[in-house]
């Protein structure tokens, strides 16, 4: 079944729309872009289990020889997984290209919200979202990714962004977008690796059913996409002295370099991960596991509202 002429549907997916069964999209960026092999084939499964064990459906969304898609088979995740030559990271923008090409491509949180959106999946989860890059006074470098939450209705799950970003900033930008972010069981914006970035969120939620409840308040009111911040749990953690020094590093390294354009995010994840000797890569792995349950708990509760 297919509810726009660029979009395909698994027919579990699909399956699982037209009855109401609750589904949580994936994004594929962090697949094709975010994580090394083979921890990103296994952390998407996991990920995929995370959310069928709360009784919800995953659709991984991605784009494959040029057609859109919700839930992908589980040789396209391998495929995806494999990072062969010219597999793309797809922003927005990139889709009408993508398409033109028969390409395929892995879909950042922007990309994935708004094909989220088309198919009519209301809840993602991600790591973390893209936002002001730290100099972007005069990069001008801001991710697609909060043009799309301030347009798109789609929940977004994450556990902050990362501070290899500018966070004050980003919250800045959310702001002037009029996008609620709300934290989970929390007051404090999360920084990814750790819990607490020191900024505050908008409103604390208790439950997953009070943020479903939120959700759909929102899209009574015609808003765009919601951001919920779930802090990466203090086991998790990275010491914060620690990622901070790594970070910065990461980031002297991308303007050295004269790093540009979409590849700085990814640039950016691979110091990070170097620099902390795979540390980062367990806490990412992690927290993204844990937002996968918590949008899955979300998509049970809009189920059944
Ligand atoms: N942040 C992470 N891990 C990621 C990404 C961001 O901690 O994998 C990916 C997401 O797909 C996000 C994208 O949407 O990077 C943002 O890229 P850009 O800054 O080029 O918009
Ligand atoms: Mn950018």
């Amino acid at each position: 079944m297919s509810r726009h002429p660029d979009l395909d549907l698994t027919p579990e997916v699909a399956r699982a729309l037209e009855v109401g069964q609750p589904v949580v999209a994936l994004e594929t960026a962090i697949v094709t872009h975010g994580m090394p092999r083979p921890v990103n084939l296994e952390t998407a499964q996991a990920v995929e289990a995370e959310i069928r064990a709360q009784g919800a459906v995953p659709a991984t969304i991605a784009v494959i020889d040029g057609r859109l898609r919700a839930g992908v088979t589980a040789e396209e995740l391998e495929m995806l997984a494999a990072i062969p030559e010219g597999v793309q990271k797809a922003s927005r923008k990139d889709l009408p290209a993508i398409i033109a090409k028969r390409a395929t491509a892995g879909t950042t949180v922007a990309a994935t919200m708004f094909i989220a959106d088309l198919a009519g999946i209301p809840i993602f989860a991600t790591g973390g979202i893209g936002g002001v890059h730290r100099g972007a006074e005069t990069t001008g470098d801001v991710s697609a990714d909060l043009t799309e939450l301030g347009r798109t209705p789609v929940g977004v799950v994450c556990a902050g962004a990362k501070s290899i970003l500018d966070l004050p900033r980003t919250l800045e930008w959310l702001e002037t977008a009029g996008v609620p972010v709300l934290g989970y069981r929390s007051d404090a914006f999360p920084a990814f690796f750790t819990p607490d970035s020191g900024l505050g969120v908008d409103q604390r939620m208790d439950s997953p059913a009070e943020i479903a409840t939120a959700l759909a308040a929102g899209r009574r009111l015609g808003n765009g996409g919601t951001l919920i911040c779930n802090p990466i749990a203090e086991a998790d953690a990275l010491p914060k002295d620690q990622i901070d020094a790594v970070i910065a590093q990461a980031v002297a390294d991308a303007a050295a370099q004269g790093i540009e354009g979409k590849a700085v995010t990814p640039f950016l994840l691979g110091k990070v991960l170097d620099l902390t000797g795979g540390d980062s890569l367990k806490a990412n792995v992690a927290l993204v596991r844990s937002n996968a349950r918590l949008a899955a708990e979300i998509a049970v509760a809009l189920a059944s509202q």
